[in-house]
């Protein structure tokens, strides 16, 4: 009995070395799941020994090269010219109305001063002390600058010092400016948050909303009482900090205000901000609008550029985290996969609204409007194209795909 009890144990423990001298072998239930052409498509030989990398490709969506883009910026004329002493940034999308694009975006004049000065009579960053102004353009290359659009609030109201990184959505024959709103004084820890405006016409009067439509969580705590936004006790959600960035998409029946969130306590996690994005949804364009408890919905990112595509919704993750420069889709416009790894992206993008968006994945960012820094004072609006790349060609041979 002694020896069956020995051999017993001893049979156990050499299973169990066994399975942990090779721990990286799959289980049969596992390698069957891939097929044999996935398998070679993605150069794995040996099924029973998967990486954690070829685990990953194997649950790539199969796409080819139909999402991988490459930008180029330019300048552009009229109003938009570079002007030495005026700020023009984050352009909303371009709408066309009665043969003329329009668009919306961020303006002021003068240098910032940053935090370390007299927070209540200066600048502290280019986009404080703004204003949302508008230009129209008949080819999208020369600009007119219209005049003022939404303009901040009177003292002591929430969106009294600054107006600004707006977006813009028809729909039902009004429109309506989404845009980052800041109440005085400007500190480091001033929470952000999104006011509305609408019309039912691009030239105005526009009528702007009592209260915020969109506010940071407040379930963080700052630590100490030095106006340091690294300093806290509890970090909060994603979004504790600040909410920015809003863009509305009319999307399967309601509102969906996707948005960027600035978290107290900000870490730097893979080379990068710890930026994520989230979204609030609505029945109606001017809301309520309820944050999904799915957020956040990237793990990286910066400024907004989203756009319905094939049902759902796209998005262009730029900037911070280790999903920068991504194209990502998602059919339900909470759950985003990786489509393309781009070189890059210009920032603050304005896309075109008025693409065939269905033509193809980023047929919307053929052309469209960005932001470029002079420099640290002053910002322009640019132009940017993209070009699909489909292949890959070495150098110096001929233009043939090799
Ligand atoms: C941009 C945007 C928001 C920020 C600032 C102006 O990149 O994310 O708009 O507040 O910078």
């Amino acid at each position: 009995m002694k020896k069956i009890v020995n051999f017993l144990v001893v049979a156990l423990f050499m299973t169990f070395i066994g399975c942990n001298s090779d721990k990286c072998a799959q289980s049969e239930a596992e390698t069957n799941q891939y097929s044999e052409q996935d398998l070679d498509r993605l150069g794995i030989t040996d099924k029973d020994h998967l990486s954690a990398a070829s685990k990953r490709a194997l649950k790539w969506d199969k796409i080819g090269n139909e999402w991988f883009i490459e930008f180029e910026v330019s300048d552009l004329k009229g109003d938009f010219a570079y002007e030495e002493g005026v700020v023009r940034r984050d352009p909303s999308a371009l709408l066309k109305i009665d043969g003329k694009y329009y668009t919306w975006y961020s303006r002021n004049t003068g240098p910032s001063q940053g935090f370390g000065g007299d927070i209540e009579n200066e600048k502290v960053f280019p986009w404080d002390r703004c204003d949302i102004w508008y230009a129209t353009s008949v080819d999208g290359i020369t600009w007119k600058e219209e005049g003022l659009a939404v303009a901040r609030g009177p003292k002591g109201a929430y969106d009294d010092r600054s107006v600004f990184t707006v977006e813009v959505m028809q729909w039902e024959g009004m429109y309506y400016l989404s845009y980052q709103t800041v109440k005085s004084p400007y500190s480091v820890r001033v929470k952000n948050q999104v006011g509305l405006a609408w019309s039912s016409s691009p030239n105005g009067p526009w009528t702007k909303s009592e209260e915020p439509i969109l506010s940071p969580a407040d379930n963080g705590v700052w630590k100490g009482t030095e106006d340091n936004r690294f300093n806290v006790l509890k970090k909060g959600d994603f979004d504790s900090h600040k909410v920015h960035d809003p863009c509305i998409v009319p999307f399967k029946g309601k509102f969906f205000l996707y948005y960027k969130g600035e978290q107290m306590g900000e870490e730097i996690t893979f080379g990068g901000r710890q930026i994520r994005h989230g979204v609030a949804i609505a029945d109606n364009p001017k809301g309520p609008y309820v944050k999904s408890p799915y957020n956040p919905i990237s793990n990286s990112g910066h400024e907004i550029c989203v756009w319905p595509y094939n049902g759902g919704i796209a998005s262009l993750i730029t900037t911070d985290g280790p999903e920068k420069n991504t194209i990502q889709w998602s059919p339900d416009g909470i759950n985003f996969t990786i489509k393309s790894s781009i070189k890059g992206a210009p920032h603050a993008i304005g896309l075109n609204r008025t693409a065939d968006t269905e033509k193809e994945p980023t047929e919307i960012l053929r052309w469209g409007l960005t932001h470029e820094y002079m420099n640290s004072d002053y910002q322009y609006i640019r132009r940017f194209t993209s070009r699909r790349v489909t292949t890959h060609v070495a150098k110096g041979a001929g233009g043939k795909k090799k």
